[in-house]
């Protein structure tokens, strides 16, 4: 029996979604196309989420998993109830914009998209349970992509702006913690998904990228200002997807190359928290021959209003080296680095490292200072239920189990302010990477394949009860 010191009073422990893997329903009550509907699976979604392959909307041939994914949109309340069984005091979601706007650039959003996730939320108040809400995961409506050109377009600032003003208005005093941009470092590594951006051939991809990321951080610092006028109660978070890179050996030039990659990600969160553009990514456009259109007023903007906290993603740890001939990498991720022969992997080839949460913990506090949210991690696998339907996970029990315990020493034993913990995918639902149903992070299995069939029907799998009893342990019991 491991017996630990309990999680700080109030701690938001809780599960995780996004709006295009699960709520399906994708044409239903007047919603708009969105980039995550026509993304599918198979061999060409990756060029399609990288924005190297055009796909604006379906075509034959294909199977388009956000469809009807596990049709949230009409379970909610069952799925909620789930949820508050496990006890659950948090529950992270994001808003489907094209429900909300159905095209994007609208001065009247959609009165049926704003009441159902009203109606989710006043599920979730009935709980007890604390909404915590992207306000886009990976979402973007295809009709601003089709004549605005998505994120690289400076006018995106304006339409966010207007969702932004909708949402605080209409939901305040339902919902107090947003996210602004799920995983917003994503734009580099699939910006079709994190961005709406599709390259033109022969196009500088850094340039259009940098100058979109401009514009996200602008209408994050944006969004945070108008939070706080409409409500000063609300917290607003950036979202970073983390996992610290380890240098291959103990060769300088590999640590330099550790911290140039952290870098890379990092950049996003130092202008969210601290407000200014840090000077590492200055000489970086000026080396690359970027010019980033920004005004003044970005910068005053950006300077005013930093995030309230920070939350971040975390599944693996990652391996940096200066030695380009070593190409032996970790298979199935957008993040593709190199092979640490310390750790084991999942059946996706994610690697598995709980010491590196409390390392990426300690690392991000000491950089920010700011309260910290883990509003994801978890361990995507098989299941497979016996012949009661019943899927005896015991792999995912331990990978989370493992990762709690560093999370509990980040705080009792390092210090580290921490806010909640959301456990990826609490219900199973589609894979962001792969677009497959198989790859599976739940507490509760959903009756569905890769090719769509299923009756989506829920059941608990044994790491539900176990979750259950970490939550009304307050985390001290794990076993
Ligand atoms: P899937 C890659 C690396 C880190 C985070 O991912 C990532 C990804 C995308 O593959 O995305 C986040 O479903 C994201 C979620 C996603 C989850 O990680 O590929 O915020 O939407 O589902 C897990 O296994």
């Amino acid at each position: 029996m491991t017996e630990l010191k309990p999680f700080p009073d109030g701690f938001l422990w809780g599960g995780a979604t996004a709006a295009n893997q699960c709520e399906g329903a994708y044409d239903e009550d007047g919603r708009g196309l969105a980039n995550v509907d026509v993304v599918p699976i198979g061999e060409d979604r990756f060029p399609i989420i990288a924005g190297k392959k055009k796909m604006f909307d379906f075509e034959d041939g294909y199977f388009y998993p956000a469809k009807e994914s596990i049709d949230f949109y009409h379970h909610y309340k069952e799925d909620i109830a789930l949820f508050a069984e496990m006890g659950f005091k948090s529950f992270r979601m994001s808003i489907g914009w094209s429900r909300i706007f159905p095209k994007g650039d609208e001065l009247v959003p959609n009165e049926a998209g704003l009441q159902f996730y009203e109606n989710v939320f006043k599920e979730c108040r009935k709980y007890g349970i604390e909404p915590l809400v992207t306000i886009t995961h990976f979402d973007c409506p295809m009709y601003l992509i089709e004549h605005y050109g998505g994120w690289r377009n400076r006018k995106m600032i304006e339409f966010y702006e207007r969702l932004c003003r909708v949402l605080f208005n209409r939901y305040k005093g339902l919902v107090k913690y947003w996210l602004t941009f799920n995983e917003i470092n994503m734009i580099l590594h699939a910006p079709f998904m994190g961005a709406g951006l599709y390259f033109e051939e022969g196009e500088n991809e850094d340039q259009v990228k940098y100058q979109s990321a401009h514009h996200e951080l602008v209408a994050s610092a944006l969004a945070t200002k108008i939070a706080h006028e409409v409500d000063p109660d609300i917290k607003i978070g950036c979202m970073l997807a983390a996992g610290q890179y380890y240098p291959n050996t103990p060769n300088p030039a590999d640590y330099w190359q550790a911290m140039q990659d952290d870098r890379e990600n990092y950049f996003f969160i130092d202008v969210q928290a601290r407000g200014e553009y840090p000077n590492y990514a200055k000489k970086k456009f000026e080396r690359l021959g970027l010019n980033i259109e920004m005004t003044q007023e970005d910068l005053d903007l950006l300077k005013a209003h930093t995030v309230d906290f920070i939350s971040f993603s975390y599944y693996s740890s990652r391996v940096s080296s200066a030695d380009p001939s070593l190409t032996d990498k970790t298979a199935g991720n957008i993040f593709a680095s190199l092979k640490n022969p310390y750790l084991e992997a999942s059946e996706w080839g994610w690697q598995i490292d709980p010491l590196g949460l409390r390392i990426t913990l300690n690392t991000i506090w000491d950089r920010y200072q700011k309260p910290l949210f883990i509003v994801e991690n978890g361990l995507g696998a098989v299941d497979t239920p016996d012949e009661n339907g019943y899927v005896t996970d015991d792999y995912r029990i331990d990978y989370l189990r493992e990762h709690i315990k560093t999370m509990n020493q980040a705080i009792n034993e390092d210090g580290v302010e921490l806010l909640g913990y959301t456990t990826w995918g609490c219900i199973d639902l589609v894979s962001a990477g792969t677009g497959e149903m198989k790859k599976r992070y739940g507490f509760i299995y959903v009756d569905r394949d890769n090719q769509g069939n299923g009756s989506l029907k829920r059941s608990k799998k044994k790491s539900f009860d176990w979750y259950k009893q970490v939550i009304a342990s307050n985390g001290t019991k794990l076993d």
